[in-house]
């Protein structure tokens, strides 16, 4: 799981390190010769007095040498962490900040070390090495003996602490399975306010360790020459770090109209179902009256939203359990997705190794997530999966990763990644795209009979609670911590701010006012485990750009949103020469490979849900749309 590791290190400044003798620090060029960014870094340290410049050679020795040893404690750690995740206890939380520690340290040591080369004229690919190496830590740690390991363990306990949270109501016990399985079918306020106020309760205790892990990765980042640990996040795009949240804001100004005219058709069928009480006609929508947990994916409640009068001739849901699906058969289906492209069936121990559904003997981590333990074949996915339309997009999403890393497990350690996180994300959504429309349901025997041309409202209706509905929320987690990171919010104001910015990109709002202890952010998992969370945003956004090409080059000519992929080996073929680059080259020249455009663009969101938002736009006539304070 080598795109999720929460990995916070030790940062080893070089004895006899210097202060910084020229005026401007000099620049190196990340993307190889490739000329796509400048980033600046710190000067050299100055050497011992007599030492010569290193030479080209010995930074690629250097940095040949990091990558063995890196890869070697990565494997190492992510056997650890897997056992973390699989069996929550005293020992393997222990066992988890140590691997965790060990490699961070290294890491951090290397990334010190490789500043001495920062005036090296070194060949690109050796450049773009090191200035991964430099990135490549969501949390690093201080210099200071020790740093890594109490970062680590602060991290692995706000994990620990979020994937073992439980609430009693009515004399019930929940967790977020149960929690979450009741908001997505209950249509009673009080209930859902219950499990949305029970579930936001176990993230209280979690306040102060946050702000202990923000002070202690911050000092690492600091360390490596970053302002704050935001600041590291920002420049993992092969553009300047500002740069890059203005481009996030541009894609957000595109498509906010078309989220604030399904808030406001949304927000009105609240209303006409819970009365003026319970969800008003004007202002923010109540946070737990929209089947989720966080607000971040509405189809649960596609039937209170569902249009008068066009029929939605099937459910997902329905014909998952109708066809007896069950979660291993789900997985098989998400695999024959991936070889009908060309892909090779998954290895044996993926089967023997995964974990597919909840154990019940024991705690573990059941968001789902995918793994490359060896940075090999060794993949697997860990879900608690459910037989429902959800889960199986899930199955799709997490496939989506497995065949990312097996298409890039020759290139080099340091390359072993997405082009950018937006990319790990998008595939299997971009996948799970096509395994959702009525036409692929049939030819794989889950649905009888495509629905004709009417049901294309439905369905993208569907589709856009789930995709449209999750835009805003996919910039404001990040735009929250962005802030805490900089200092720019006290732990005193974590939850007010939180609900600030819920409010102004969501327009949502809680229920009923929040507890003075209580931290909201983190009962969601990413912030729990210091997961970054904008690649989400940039999924949503690059998920549809392939869906778009790929369809182009399948000769697909109807809608978008049924064009359905299946069995295309030719775009296979196209798709895998972008993931087998891994992160080798700058994200704009895999993203060419598959697409032939070079920007992230929002008009491919914008083209497959274009008949929807005409359609919201007839529906909100008249109406008094949007929310105050909305950005
Ligand atoms: O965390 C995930 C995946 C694992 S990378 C299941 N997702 C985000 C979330 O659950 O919040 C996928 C959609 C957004
Ligand atoms: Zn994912």
């Amino acid at each position: 799981m080598k795109y999720l590791l929460t990995s916070a290190a030790c940062m080893a400044l070089l004895t006899g390190c210097a202060t910084t003798t020229t005026p401007s620090a000099p620049s190196v060029v990340l993307g190889g010769n490739t000329g796509a960014y400048t980033v600046p870094v710190e000067p050299a340290p100055e050497g011992p007095p007599a030492a010569a410049k290193p030479t080209p050679e010995e930074a690629t020795a250097f940095i040949n040498d990091a990558e063995a040893k890196l890869a070697d404690l990565n494997e190492y750690d992510q056997h650890a962490q897997w056992m973390g995740a699989t069996f929550i206890n005293y020992d393997t939380e222990w066992l988890q900040t140590r691997a965790d520690a060990a490699l961070n340290e290294a890491t951090v040591k290397y990334a010190m070390e490789s500043a001495q080369y920062n005036d090296v004229d070194a060949d690109p690919v050796t450049r773009r090495k090191l200035d991964l190496l430099r990135i490549s830590q969501t949390l690093p740690a201080a210099v200071e003996p020790g740093a890594a390991e109490e970062l680590s363990a602060v991290a692995a306990k706000l994990g620990a602490t979020y994937s073992t949270g439980k609430f009693t109501w009515k004399g019930k016990t929940y967790n977020l399975d149960d929690a979450s399985d009741v908001m997505a079918k209950s249509r009673d306020p009080l209930t859902t306010r219950a499990m949305w106020e029970g579930w936001m309760s176990i993230a209280a205790p979690m306040k102060d360790d946050y702000a202990k892990l923000t002070e202690l990765s911050n000092a690492g980042a600091q360390g490596l020459g970053f302002k704050d640990t935001g600041a590291l996040w920002r420049s993992g795009y092969d553009m300047d770090p500002d740069a890059f949240a203005a481009e996030t804001d541009k894609l957000w100004t595109q498509v906010a109209p078309f989220y604030k005219n399904l808030h406001c058709y949304t927000r009105r069928k609240l209303n006409e179902k819970y009365g003026d009480a319970v969800q008003p006609k004007t202002g923010p929508i109540r946070a737990d009256l929209l089947g989720n947990m966080w607000a971040q994916d509405w189809s649960n409640i596609y039937d209170v939203v569902a249009p008068k009068g066009i029929k939605s001739s099937y459910s997902l849901d329905k014909l998952l359990v109708k066809k007896k699906y069950d979660p291993l058969k789900m997985v098989h289906t998400g695999e024959n997705f991936y070889t009908s492209l060309g892909f090779k069936a998954l290895p044996s121990t993926f089967w023997e190794r995964s974990q597919f559904t909840r154990p019940r003997d024991r705690e573990v981590v059941c968001h789902a997530s995918a793994w490359d333990v060896d940075n090999n074949e060794d993949l697997r996915i860990k879900m608690c999966t459910q037989v429902n339309g959800t889960d199986f997009y899930t199955v799709h999403h997490e496939l989506g990763h497995n065949f990312y890393q097996r298409a890039y497990m020759d290139q080099p350690f340091l390359f072993k990644n997405g082009a950018n996180d937006g990319f790990h994300e998008a595939i299997g959504d971009f996948i799970g795209l096509s395994s959702v429309t009525p036409t692929y349901l049939k030819q794989i025997g889950l649905l009888d009979k495509v629905p004709g041309e009417s049901e294309d409202i439905p369905y993208l209706l569907k589709m856009a609670l789930q995709k449209v509905a999750f835009l805003p929320f996919g910039l404001e987690i990040d735009r929250w911590r962005w802030e805490v990171f900089s200092g720019q919010i006290t732990e005193a104001q974590y939850n007010q701010r939180w609900w600030e910015l819920v409010r102004k990109y969501q327009g949502i709002e809680a229920p009923g006012p929040r507890p003075e202890s209580a931290f909201d952010p983190g009962a969601k998992y990413h912030v729990a485990a210091s997961v970054p969370y904008t690649r989400y945003f940039l999924a949503d956004i690059l998920q549809f750009q392939f869906q778009r090409a790929a369809c182009e080059e399948a000769g697909w000519k109807g809608p978008l949103s049924r064009c359905s992929i299946y069995g295309e080996r030719a775009v296979g073929e196209r798709l895998n020469a972008m993931l087998e680059m891994g992160q080798s080259k700058p994200w704009p020249d895999a993203l060419e490979t598959f697409t032939g455009q070079r920007e992230m663009d929002a008009t491919a969101i914008m083209d497959y849900f274009a008949p929807l938002n005409a359609w919201l736009e007839e529906q909100n006539a008249g109406q008094q749309c949007g929310w105050d304070g909305e950005i």
